[in-house]
């Protein structure tokens, strides 16, 4: 009978000296068995068959005692020699049939893929498990052609998941660069991109230098053992579902006056780093809507400011490699924290130094929410990995006149939602916002919040700090503080003492603080004033292209 397998932490070896140093490959295998790997793969490209036997031999032995199946990389004769439970095989290996011929139905025959036909090809030819990747460069292994990254691997599991049964079924593990820092966002990101409510998610992480490249292989097997066992910190809070149908003008009115409430009561800090231009806008915007605002541009910090329960805002202003590593610092530990985070891609896309950065910050960690303007979403469109039918490079921060309707904005905000599973808003005269299900389109606002500098990192701020007061519930919480935002800029342009952006500033900061006032002092009529509508269904416009 075929093995029960638990994929969860799939060790693979690495022999070579850079890795295991002059250690026991054996020792150091045991090490990673008592601290909780669930699978073995033995993988030496080089020794001579007698000490591969001889290895696998030893390795198998301690398998056996902790109930673990091993594994032989690409080489079935040495599987069959030791007697283990099944092989690994490679694309330039022998091929699936030919393995499960020679062993028979009862052994463990996994393939490595990187692509959807050889998905396709391993199940088909009986595959028990897929090894899919690479998912990010590594030391380990130097052939980067098959680099799939988050993307990639997803659209293999969608493929899985919409094929016949047998792919439906069949295991799968990334593999790739996955470490204690990135494996909790890795796994929550690593999900069939659809919008039905149980899509296939990977089985397990393969892992070689985070255990066998470390001094203690025990612990860190035992600590990725945890993460993967613990609900990740960042998406930890329930979030209510609800039918699109029923974000009825009642639900979200009562979400609006909930959310603003929280923000007063809470009074969330929130800490961005951002650059100098915008710094006292920012602070007087959060201090006004209740927030407490935090300024540290120290990712060393970080780690301290995340226990406080607030919120963070990663404005993009700058991308020097400091701030780049600053900001790597801070978003990791808001994600081990658990508090909210916000990207601000400013002018993302407007220079290649711009759109490495994204990419760098996209790959850093979990993002709670990315907002931008049209020309910086469809920046993060392109860094998530998507190809865009336009090819209009994004010329500064001003967002320049619009390029797409709004239902195909709403498209593509619910596009990028869905795959970074995040929430997108893309600001503008509408603005949309969608977190992959639920898409809104926003029509309060006025035209000179974009006439003032530091008004879009503001909303950052602002977002922020809700998402920070109202972890239950951060897609309606996002669209709360936008509203807070807007209805207040609307009210300011309104008023007789503002004659243009220069007077409008204080009176914004104002309006923002007696809004929230009204509220708490159950003058709730401003929030009739939402303009919002739902966009559904939202149309296929082939504007983006899965890469
Ligand atoms: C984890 O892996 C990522 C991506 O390969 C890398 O950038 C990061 O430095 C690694 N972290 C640790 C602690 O090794
Ligand atoms: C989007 O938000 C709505 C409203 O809170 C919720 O019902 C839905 O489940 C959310 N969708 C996702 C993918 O989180
Ligand atoms: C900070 O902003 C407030 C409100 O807009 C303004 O009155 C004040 O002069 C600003 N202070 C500085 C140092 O720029
Ligand atoms: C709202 C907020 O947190 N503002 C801070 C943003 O960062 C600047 C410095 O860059 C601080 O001075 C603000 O207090």
């Amino acid at each position: 009978m075929k093995p029960q397998v638990e994929y969860s932490l799939y060790l693979v070896t690495d022999s070579t000296e850079a890795l295991l140093g002059d250690r026991d490959l054996v020792e150091v295998v045991e090490q990673a068995l008592l601290g909780g790997v669930t699978i073995v793969q033995y993988r030496d490209k080089t020794s001579d068959t007698g000490d591969l036997v001889a290895t696998a031999t030893a390795l198998h032995e301690k398998c056996k005692l902790h109930n673990i199946p091993l594994v032989i990389n690409d080489r079935v004769d040495v599987a069959l020699a030791v007697g283990c439970e099944g092989v690994h095989l490679g694309q330039d290996d022998m091929d699936v049939a030919s393995a499960r011929a020679i062993l028979g139905p009862d052994r463990i025959i996994g393939a490595t893929v990187s692509s959807i036909e050889e998905a396709r090809k391993a199940v088909e030819r009986g595959a028990d498990y897929l090894g899919i990747g690479t998912l990010y460069a590594t030391n380990t292994k130097k052939n980067t052609k098959d680099i799939i990254g988050i993307n990639g691997i997803r659209k293999i599991l969608k493929y899985l998941d919409d094929a016949d049964e047998p792919s439906q079924k069949v295991k799968t593990v990334c593999i790739g660069g996955v470490n204690a820092s990135n494996l909790q966002r890795v796994l929550y990101q690593l999900y069939a991109p659809s919008s039905l409510s149980k899509p296939k998610t990977i089985d397990g992480v393969a892992v070689v230098s985070a255990i066998i490249g470390v001094r203690d292989p025990r612990t860190a097997a035992s600590h990725l053992r945890s993460l993967i066992a613990s609900p990740h910190p960042f998406a930890a809070t329930p979030q209510p579902t609800l039918d699109a149908s029923k974000l009825d003008d009642s639900t979200l009115k009562q979400s609006v006056i909930r959310a603003v409430k929280a923000v007063h009561e809470t009074s969330p800090l929130s800490h961005n780093m951002t650059n100098l231009v915008v710094q006292n806008i920012s602070a007087n915007i959060a201090l006004a809507i209740g927030a407490s605002p935090i300024m540290s541009n120290n990712g060393a910090e970080a780690p301290d400011l995340a226990k406080l329960g607030g919120g963070l805002v990663i404005n993009m202003g700058t991308v020097t490699p400091e701030a780049l590593s600053n900001h790597r610092k801070a978003i990791e530990a808001y994600n081990a924290a658990g508090g909210p985070v916000v990207l601000d891609p400013v002018g993302a896309g407007a220079t290649s130094a711009r759109k490495e950065a994204l990419t760098f910050l996209l790959a850093s960690g979990y993002f709670d929410l990315i907002k931008g303007n049209e020309r910086e979403i469809m920046a993060v469109a392109r860094a998530s990995g998507f190809t865009l039918d336009d090819t209009t490079q994004q010329r500064g921060v001003d967002s320049g006149t619009s390029l797409f309707s709004t239902p195909q904005k709403a498209y593509i905000v619910s596009r990028i939602a869905l795959r970074e599973r995040t929430i997108v808003l893309m600001t503008g005269a509408v603005d949309l916002i969608s977190n992959g299900t639920h898409t809104l389109a926003i029509a309060n606002g006025h035209p000179y919040l974009g006439m003032v500098t530091g008004s879009g990192c503001s909303l950052g701020t602002t977002i922020s700090a809700y998402l920070a007061a109202n972890k239950e519930g951060k897609f309606l919480a996002a669209v709360a503080g936008l509203l807070h935002y807007e209805i207040a800029a609307e009210d300011a342009a309104k008023r007789e003492d503002v004659r243009g952006p220069g007077t409008f500033i204080p009176a914004f900061i104002d309006e923002l603080y007696l809004r929230r006032v009204d509220v708490v002092e159950g003058r709730k009529a401003w929030v009739d004033r939402v303009k919002v509508e739902v966009v559904e269904p939202i149309g296929d416009f082939g504007l983006l292209r899965e890469a």
